[in-house]
Parts: structure tokens; sequence; C-alpha cells
């Protein structure tokens, strides 16, 4: 076999998670080569280039803490990144460490077998090319298979459609065009602000209505950031004793303890504040259906303030729980509804009915568009895992052994898919925290899991069955607690039909998460088979 085909490790994916996994494995001294779909770097940073898109994590939490230079020598501009400046960011990271060099763009992966004979991965690209590697390491991401419904007459449409989720490189003329959006989750809530200003007409067809508190974005104080930069190693600590990694203040333990008018102001402080910190006003409101409904009362009236015409305010005020999906934050969604050229449509009953050549058929009333765009979100979490063809031992197709859910030991092993590991995998914290930290996490673990196996002579660490039961059954009981399990979110898989419901990220919280994760390391890797 050429000698180039052969690698200590193969990575799949070059966002966030694969830049960082690579940088730690060829420090350690392993040959590495990573695959990446995209043609440069940034994972669902690179495709979700859709007018507005920003991250929804402040972009002092929201960056790499590996090197203390790194985060002391970037600037960010604005309270919350845009698309734009986090690849710059990914660039500036890129180049400081040479990454590119290992990084095969343009190329998917899509065959990872497990040959047991010689206990390595064989992988094959979409170009061909096969390769051998003792490890495989996912760094797919959650949400980058890309949602895309089957809509009847679909071919038919004679203009044009895009998915935020895959957005054209070259970006989209909208002016003067009367555009359709379909969805209103965080994509299309971060998007119709932006498309409204420069489009002639633009009609939202929303199936199911969402929450969104303003993000009061805004340039980044100097004062702030060097206070945050002097002690930035505390900061992050500290981030990471709290559930989501993000350091919020988080406010009493239950609603019941404050009276009617002190919860109405403490929400409109945190409103006024800005961003998904919202939530955390009291410790309870996603453990407590009363707390829960006092603050999406609160949302909901904000709506009635906002949007002048009555039965619009209705139509997007919504009924489930506030959080369960999860929360947007928005630059002028809900004051958007009040312009002339902004039309919304219920489709809450049946959906889309068909696309035509026209534009989109809502029962008997056609839509007249030039321009669809499907806001549709993401088979997410466990799509871009099961979109290449992954057997373990025997054989075993991943799509078998997760035919009723992901089954994962911590979110990051397979049992019966030994040396594969999956970075923010479901049944880790992942996209219920903030998934910088999550990634950085999982990365020195794999990277200090490896070390300990090169050490000890290991040639195999593969996660044992009743090891990977237990920890599921965990994941299930802590998000049975919550009341984030029970609506129809991606987080359960419900967006995509016939997906087996499931609440797939963990979320018994990080400082939990990360006890169990190091204990398990420090117990010579308890509930792994080493050989
Ligand atoms: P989301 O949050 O999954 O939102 C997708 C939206 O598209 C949501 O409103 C869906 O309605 C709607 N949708 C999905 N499929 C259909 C069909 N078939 N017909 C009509 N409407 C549909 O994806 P986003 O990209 O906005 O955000 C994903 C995450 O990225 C977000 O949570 C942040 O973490 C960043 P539904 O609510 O299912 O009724």
């Amino acid at each position: 076999m050429n000698k180039k085909t052969k690698y200590d490790a193969v990575i799949v994916g070059a966002g966030f998670a694969g830049m960082y996994m690579l940088f730690r494995l060829r420090k350690m001294g392993l040959s590495v080569s990573v695959f990446e779909a995209g043609a440069d770097l940034g994972g669902t940073w690179y495709w979700n280039r859709y007018p507005g898109a920003r991250c929804d994590v402040e972009s002092m939490q929201y960056s790499y803490q590996f090197d203390e230079e790194l985060q002391q020598e970037w600037e960010w501009s604005e309270r919350y990144a845009t698309q734009p400046e986090i690849l710059k960011y990914i660039d500036h990271v890129a180049k400081k460490y040479n990454l590119r060099s290992d990084i095969r763009f343009n190329t998917k992966v899509t065959k990872a077998f497990f040959d047991e004979k010689v206990n390595h991965w064989q992988i094959e690209t979409d170009d061909g090319e096969k390769l051998i590697a003792q490890y495989c390491i996912m760094a797919t991401g959650c949400l980058s298979s890309v949602n895309k419904p089957d809509f009847k007459g679909k071919e038919s449409f004679t203009g044009s459609i895009y998915y935020t989720g895959e957005w054209p490189q070259e970006g989209v003329d909208l002016s003067n065009k009367r555009v359709g959006i379909i969805g209103t989750g965080s994509s299309a809530i971060q998007s119709i602000p932006v498309i409204a200003k420069s489009v002639d007409e633009l009609t939202v067809f929303q199936r199911t209505a969402n929450y969104a508190v303003p993000a009061h974005n805004k340039p980044l104080d100097p004062d702030q950031v060097r206070k945050i930069k002097d002690n930035y190693a505390e900061f992050r600590a500290k981030a990471k004793l709290t559930p989501t990694g993000n350091l919020f203040e988080i406010g009493k333990d239950s609603v019941t303890l404050d009276s009617e008018e002190e919860r109405a102001k403490s929400y409109e402080k945190r409103w006024q504040a800005g961003g998904l910190p919202f939530l955390s006003a009291y410790a309870d409101v996603m453990l407590d259906s009363e707390s829960n409904r006092v603050a999406a009362d609160f949302v909901r009236e904000k709506i009635r303030e906002i949007v002048n015409d009555r039965a619009v305010a209705d139509l997007l005020t919504p009924k489930n729980i506030i959080g369960c999906k999860r929360l947007c934050v928005d630059t002028g969604y809900y004051e958007t509804f009040n312009k002339d050229n902004v039309k919304l449509v219920d489709i809450s009953a049946s959906g889309i009915d068909a696309l035509c050549e026209s534009g989109v058929r809502i029962g008997k009333k056609v839509y007249e568009l030039d321009v669809i765009i499907s806001a549709t979100g993401f088979d997410a979490m466990t799509g871009a895992l099961l979109n290449i063809d992954i057997r373990g031992k025997k054989g075993l197709p991943l799509k078998e052994k997760w035919n009723e859910g992901p089954k994962s030991y911590l979110g990051v092993a397979l049992a019966g898919f030994p040396n594969l590991f999956t970075i923010t995998g479901p049944g880790s914290p992942s996209v219920i925290s903030n998934m910088l930290p999550a990634i950085e996490q999982h990365v020195d673990w794999i990277t200090e899991c490896i070390s300990y196996m090169r050490n000890k002579g290991f040639a195999v660490i593969d996660a044992q069955t009743e090891a990977e039961e237990e920890w599921i059954s965990h994941v299930r009981d802590v998000a049975d607690m919550s009341l984030r399990s029970t609506c129809n979110s991606w987080y359960v898989g419900a967006n995509i039909p016939g997906k087996p419901r499931i609440y797939m990220p963990y979320i018994g919280g990080v400082p939990a998460y990360a006890k169990k994760c190091k204990e398990v390391a420090s117990a010579g890797y308890k509930g792994f088979a080493l050989n």
C-alpha cells in the first residue's frame, strides 16, 4: 500500500472541532489527514452564510481557549459575531497553526469500515481515494446535514430555491424580488429582518410560532474586553461551572420566591440586557411549568406590544413551552412584521401543500414568488454521521445500531465501533451548551485517551455495551426531568419524518458531564475495553 494512504488518524470535518483535533494530534506526533466537504474551513459556519447569520452566544465566550496567546491577540468587534467575522477568526487560527496543509477540501468521506483483523479503519472518499487509519475521528458537526423537505411539486417551481444551511458562496441578489421563506427557526428569525429590507415582498410561511428575545447587539466595549482578557482563564473556568458552559448570571432558584412585580422586573431587566441569559432569570424555568409560563407570558406580552396588527401578533405568539425549542436571539424580528412588504402565512394546519410553477400553494391560494428560501433546519446531531456508511465490528452498519435512536457512551464513543470517536456526539452536552468549550473538552479527552493508549501499548479501545446502556439510560432520565424534552424540537429529532424520537443532547449539565468524563479516564477508561 502506498505510504501516503496510511495515517495514524483520519479526521472527518474541518470546522472548529476538526481544526482543534488536528492541532492536538499533530502536536502529539501523529500522522493525520483531515477531509472536508466544503471548499474551505468552518463547517457549519462555512455553509450558513445566509443574510444576517450570526452566533447567538457572545463572541468573548464563543472562541477557543486552548492557547492564551490566541485568545489575547484576537479582537472581536461585536457582542455577537457575524458569520463573516467567525470565518475571519477561523482563517486566523488556521494560519497561526498552519492547519490547512493537512486538510483535503472538497472531499467527502463516504465510507468508514473497521477491519477487525488488523484493527484499523478503512476509509473511502467521494473522489475514490482509499486510506487506512488507526483512529477515525468524526468532527462532522451537530447542525451540518441540511433538512431539505421534499415539498410536492418542488421541481415545477420556475424561480430559485435556496437553503439557509447551504447558502450560495457568491451570495444571492434578492433586491426587488418576491421572496418566500419557509420556517421560523433561528435561521429564519435572523435573516427575515435583513431580507425584508431589500426585497419587494417577503412572505413568511410559519408552521410553529417561535420565541425570540432581543440580541441588543453592539460593538464590544474595549474596557469590558480588557477586563475579561486580564482574567480570561478565570472567566473561562467560571463558565465551566455553569450548566451550559456559558457565563450567565443565574437568578433565584424558583420563581415562587418572587412576587409578581419582582418577576416582571427581573424579566424586563433581562429583556433589556438581551440574549440567551433571559432563560436563566430563575433556575426552575425549564423544570417547572408554572415558572416556564411566567417567562413565556412575558415574551407573549412583548410580541403584542411590538406588533401593530392584532391578528398578526396572535399568529406570532407561541403557544408551547419557552426554551423547549432553542430560544432565538433576534434583531428586529417581530418589528419586521409591521412593514408593509412583509406578510405572515399560517401553515400550522397542513404545512406547505405544494410548490407550483409560480410559487407556493397553501390550500387553494397560490403565493406568487420569484425566490423560495427554505430555512427548514437540519437533520441534527445524527444526520451527518448517518450520511457516511460507517461499519463497526462484524460489519455492523451504524444505521442499524442507531435504528431506534443514537446510542453512544458519553457521546464520544460507540460500543462495537473501536477507535472511532465522535466529537460532540449525541449523548454529550454539545448543542445544549456553548459549543466551543464543548468541542475543546471532547478533543482534549480524546487526545489524552490516545496518548494513554500509546503509553500503555494498547492498539484498540472499544466502549462496552453495558457502560453505553447505562449512560444512555442516564441521558434519558435527566432529559425526562426537564421540560426541554416535551415538545417537537430538533433536539428530539421531531423535525425529520421517521426519525426516532429521543432527546439527543445530555442535559445533566456541563460540570456533571465533565466530572464523569474525568472519572472514566482516571479509572483507566472505565467502561471501555482496551487491547
Ligand atoms: P430550526 O430551528 O429547526 O427551524 C426550522 C424551521 O423550519 C421551523 O420553523 C420548522 O417548523 C420549519 N420547518 C421544518 N420543516 C418544515 C416543513 N417541512 N414545512 C414547513 N416548515 C418546516 O432550524 P434553524 O436553521 O432555524 O436553526 C437551527 C439551529 O441553528 C438553531 O436552533 C440554533 O442553534 C442555530 P416547526 O417548528 O418544525 O414546526
